[in-house]
């Protein structure tokens, strides 16, 4: 069996992968903003693509379920990692992962005083970790979604969530206060399928590494 299959998120992931696929000769028949299919076929009848949720991409590569996926480094750190070859920074969907809180409150007296702060975050992986290395105390509460509103209810100190042009932030009162790490997206195969399919998929990481902005 000589066919891929190439997991993505709608949305940013899929828009800035695509001019990636088309430098490597795959364009998707389908757009995935207007049509409901979650198995999308392309101009080469041995690549196909499959449209999930952005935090699903690593567990379909991981199980085999795709050969190929595009992931956000901020969904790669909660994921783990574990069966994933990580070949490339495609370095688009660009952001960065911060910690933000009211304008209002005072983050840095806070943590001088080793204030226990409650923080809301969907990054829970990624918080926990950060706020070990500054050895702070901290209570990590977990969200899906929507984690700027937190704050603003009394149900956290702050958050974990990233940023990309500060609007959301600023619609909501919110400042950045401390930046974790830069996030960009990253081609990710799974360990056994580039073993066995190595002759369709080198191909097309090479024209990705072409392809990519630096
Ligand atoms: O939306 P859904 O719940 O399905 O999942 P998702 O949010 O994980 O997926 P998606 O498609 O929104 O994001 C996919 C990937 O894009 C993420 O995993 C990141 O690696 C990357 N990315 C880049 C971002 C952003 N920029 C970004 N700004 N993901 C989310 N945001 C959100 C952020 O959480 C915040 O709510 O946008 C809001 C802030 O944007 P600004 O421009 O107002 O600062
Ligand atoms: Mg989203």
């Amino acid at each position: 069996m000589t066919d891929i299959t190439i997991a993505l998120s709608k949305g940013r992931i899929f828009d800035d992968t695509a001019p990636l696929l088309k430098a490597a000769g795959i364009e998707a028949l389908d757009d995935p903003e207007s049509s409901r299919k979650l198995i999308l076929a392309t101009n080469r009848n041995n690549v196909r693509l499959i449209i999930v949720r952005a935090s699903d991409v690593p567990t379909y590569v991981q199980y085999g379920a795709a050969d190929l996926g595009i992931a956000g480094k901020d969904v790669l750190l909660e994921h783990g990692g574990i069966g994933l070859y990580q070949p490339l920074d495609l370095n688009i969907a660009r952001c960065r992962m911060m910690v933000a809180a009211p304008e209002s409150f005072d983050y840095d007296s806070a943590v001088r005083k080793g204030a226990r702060l409650r923080i809301a975050t969907k990054y829970l992986q990624t918080a926990r970790e950060h706020f070990a290395n500054k050895g702070m105390h901290v209570d990590l509460i977990k969200l899906y979604g929507s984690m700027e509103l937190a704050p603003l209810v009394g149900l956290a100190d702050a958050i974990v969530d990233l940023v990309s042009s500060g609007n959301t932030l600023k619609a909501n009162h919110l400042k950045a206060v401390e930046e974790i790490m830069p996030i960009s997206s990253r081609l990710i195969i799974n360990q056994a399928a580039l073993k066995l399919k190595r002759t369709i998929i080198q191909p097309v990481l090479e024209a990705f590494s072409q392809a990519i902005e630096h």
